[in-house]
């Protein structure tokens, strides 16, 4: 199996007047590269805890702090990045073989993510040696 790996930050567009904010985002279109057959959100997590700590395989996720904030440590396996999302307009796209963790909840963070498939364990890779090995097998 080749996989494929890309991370990337994205704006999203705020139609904000007078009475408030709102975001839409769409399969295909309006920044989701892909068709969303899943949405999950993290909520109420225990302080300091840290979460994640494995890559997928083929799936591609948006996610975004829609309230609070949080870090996301992306790893392709050469370099580890952070990622502190803050703010419902900024999201974070993670594609395939990223290892990642996310840690720093806020108190009262909500992280919504916007996924690619519907849920299939078979698709997660939860050992860190596992994921180094299996890099070989990116697509250039
Ligand atoms: C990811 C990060 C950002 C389900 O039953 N359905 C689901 O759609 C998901 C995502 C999870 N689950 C179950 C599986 C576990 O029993 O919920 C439990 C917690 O899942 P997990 O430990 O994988 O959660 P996180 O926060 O470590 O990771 C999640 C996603 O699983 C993962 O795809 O990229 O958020």
């Amino acid at each position: 199996m080749k996989y494929s790996q890309k991370i990337e930050t994205l704006k999203l567009s705020v139609n904000g007047d007078e009475t408030g904010q709102l975001i839409a985002l769409e399969s295909n279109k309006a920044v989701v590269p892909f068709d969303i057959k899943r949405v999950y959100y993290i909520y109420d997590t225990t302080p300091g805890t840290v979460r994640g700590h494995h890559a997928h395989k083929k799936l591609k996720q948006l996610l975004v702090a829609t309230s609070g904030s949080c870090t996301i440590v992306c790893d392709d396996g050469k370099e580890k990045r952070e990622f502190i999302l803050d703010w419902p307009n900024k999201a974070l796209y993670v594609e395939g073989m990223i290892w990642r963790d996310m840690k720093n909840f806020s108190k009262g963070a909500v992280l919504m993510v916007l996924a690619s498939e519907y849920y299939d364990e078979n698709d997660y890779i939860r050992d860190y040696n596992v994921f180094l090995k299996e890099l070989k097998n990116i697509k250039k």
